[in-house]
């Protein structure tokens, strides 16, 4: 494998996590750990340098400057929800945690691809791509994957079927205003509209669930991790390992004029392609309040 470096700036619970399942699979040579609370990282990094008996991967705190030399770039600082909170109100503080990490990564490599976690992801990817002057198809977030994740896992449970089977996605915002297309859902080639148990299923229901599924994790525990570690670490691989592989991802379509999530081809030179799906004039509807949403939330910052 030809050497690879990823940095990961903020080494909180998401950032740990997603450098932990990069490690175990071994298809980076170097990861670049940032933050600003040094002794926390220095602690992160040696923890995380215990897992070398599983993988050849090398660990290392490091400077802004030299995570804006690595080929994949990472941004998982500043605040996460608290009970009952929404995403967007975290907009303010992680507007200018953003704005010092891009700043204090300049020169960014031209070829880098950045990836954005932090929350506001949709209106943080806008700004990041904005502020580092990459181009559109280099910066990305991670969007609704994690959402499309759960509502996977929900219909996998619901009409027993292996989850990677079902061909369904959340779409818009990975915050409130994200919506389901449903008739674009389907199992080898079958519309799920057209399966009995789908029919009889409570769709609303299901899209309260998916939605609200992080603010019932941070109740319970304080922080959602371990998916969004999984979801990352494997847009990741597909990069390095140019993968072309479809996933629900944050990117600019430009006739929203805005950053929201969308199935996007990904590999090595980052967004290949966006695959818009066709939707009906009601899911239309939702995709431009969607965008609404978003812009109303950027137009704050
Ligand atoms: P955390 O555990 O508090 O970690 C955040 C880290 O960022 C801390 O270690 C801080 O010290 C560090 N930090 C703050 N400012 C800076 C800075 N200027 N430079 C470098 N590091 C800094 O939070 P957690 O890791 O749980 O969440 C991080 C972000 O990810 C939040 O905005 C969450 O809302 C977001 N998430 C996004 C998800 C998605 O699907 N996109 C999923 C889960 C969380």
């Amino acid at each position: 494998m030809s050497p690879h470096k990823v940095a990961i700036i903020g080494a909180g619970a998401v950032g740990s996590t997603i450098a932990y399942t990069l490690v175990l699979k071994n298809v980076t040579t170097e990861i670049l750990l940032v933050d600003v609370d040094q002794a926390f990282l220095e602690g992160q990094v040696l923890d995380l340098s215990d897992t070398a008996s599983v993988s050849s991967c090398k660990i290392k705190s490091a400077s802004l400057k030299e995570a804006g030399q690595a080929d994949i770039i990472l941004v998982t600082a500043g605040a996460k929800q608290k009970e009952g909170e929404s995403r967007t109100s975290l907009v303010g503080r992680n507007y200018c945690i953003l704005q010092s990490v891009v700043e204090g990564m300049k020169p960014i490599r031209s070829d880098a691809i950045m990836l954005m976690v932090s929350n506001p992801v949709d209106t943080l990817t806008q700004i990041a791509q904005e502020l580092s002057g990459l181009p559109m198809a280099q910066v990305f977030g991670s969007g609704t994957y994690l959402d499309t994740t759960r509502l996977r896992g929900l219909l996998s449970h619901i009409l027993d079927v292996d989850s990677r089977s079902i061909h369904a996605y959340v779409l818009g915002e990975h915050g409130d205003s994200q919506f389901i297309p449903w008739s674009t859902a389907s199992i080898a080639g079958r519309p799920l509209i057209d399966i009995q148990e789908f029919q009889k299923m409570d769709k609303e229901l299901v899209r309260i669930k998916v939605a609200g599924k992080a603010l019932k994790i941070i109740k319970l525990k304080g922080a959602t991790h371990f998916g969004i570690g999984a979801c990352a670490s494997d847009l990741c691989e597909s990069i390095i390992l140019n993968k072309n592989q479809i996933r629900p991802l944050s990117v600019f379509v430009p006739r929203l004029g805005c950053y929201l999530s969308m199935p996007a081809k990904l590999g090595t030179t980052g967004i290949k392609e966006i695959y818009e799906i066709p939707l009906t004039e009601a899911e239309e509807e939702l995709l431009q309040a969607s965008a609404l949403s978003i812009m109303s939330v950027l137009s704050r910052v």
